[in-house]
């Protein structure tokens, strides 16, 4: 989001007042988010813009060293309760080049698929960080932030939702203001259990049970050579992807599945039952 252009206004080119929330932002091949001007005063710049409750996930596919956010000639923007979840081999999570005053960060939750707070790069206007609490030191910024696994459903699929022990949930700032029709992902309520959570999905506990039936379905044998058999789980539907995500076989309620016919590679079983739908990779030798 941004203000390329200095159009019409000549003596302060900016945007103003966008608000960008409640999006999975994944698998792009440069930066998740970029926001702000390139030149400003000869272009423009943003101001006034909140981008909050995003999920922002193995972007920069390129590994163009753009990361999962890129901040270019902004000023005066909150930057809250989104989670930053790199892949990259590069571990960039934040550049910031040329960012005026009054940018504020806090709430958000970091990681690298790496697992290492101290191997990351965080840029902020040409002064790296390569640890995640160096950079709140010495920045004064992210004070409520937090570099964790966010514990994600299914990075592989993916599935961005929460799991139920998820450090994000009810991790949000409390001040944040919510509107009166403001839906997470899924349309569910914004704010469950009081506080907000970080990230697009609000987790609600009465309804999610997804990581509990991944833990509890049985699967075997993975890799497999003629038949999967599945257990603990009944009044199920299945299908079986490749991994361009085309449909190879469906059916429900099958104790056993026959892989005889696929060709060897990597396969993704969805299985749903009721409202809920859960993915495992399987491997067929
Ligand atoms: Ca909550
Ligand atoms: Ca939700």
């Amino acid at each position: 989001m941004g203000c390329e252009n200095n159009g019409q206004v000549n003596t302060n080119p900016s945007s103003s007042g966008i608000i960008v929330r409640n999006n999975l932002i994944y698998n792009n091949n440069q930066a998740g988010l970029v926001i702000g001007g390139y030149n400003y005063p000869v272009t423009g710049k943003v101001e006034n813009s909140i981008f909050r409750n995003n999920t922002l996930f193995h972007n920069d596919t390129s590994n163009s060293y753009s990361g999962e956010l890129y901040l270019s000639y902004l000023e005066n923007c909150h930057i809250e309760n989104n989670i930053f979840n790199a892949a990259n081999n590069d571990h960039v999570l934040i550049i910031s080049e040329n960012s005026l005053s009054g940018v504020d960060l806090d709430y958000n939750a970091y990681y690298d698929a790496g697992g290492q707070a101290t191997q990351i790069v965080i840029e902020i206007n040409g002064t790296e960080y390569n640890d995640f609490s160096g950079y709140q030191q010495a920045t004064g910024k992210e004070l409520h932030s937090f570099f964790k696994n966010p514990l994600l459903i299914d990075v592989n699929q993916p599935d961005l939702h929460l799991q139920s022990h998820s450090p994000c949930i009810d991790s949000g700032n409390p001040s944040t203001q919510i509107d009166l029709h403001e839906k997470d992902i899924d349309e569910q309520s914004r704010k469950i259990n009081n506080y907000i959570d970080i990230g697009a999905d609000e987790f609600d506990p009465s309804l999610s049970l997804r990581d509990n039936i991944k833990e509890q379905i049985l699967l075997f044998p993975n890799p497999v050579s003629e038949y999967i058999h599945i257990k603990n789980i009944s009044d199920y539907n299945f299908a079986i992807y490749n991994l361009k995500g085309q449909l190879i076989c469906q059916g429900k309620n099958k104790n056993k599945i026959d892989c005889r016919n696929l060709k060897s590679g990597i396969y993704f079983l969805k299985i749903q039952k009721e409202l809920q739908q859960v993915f495992f990779k399987i491997i067929k030798l």
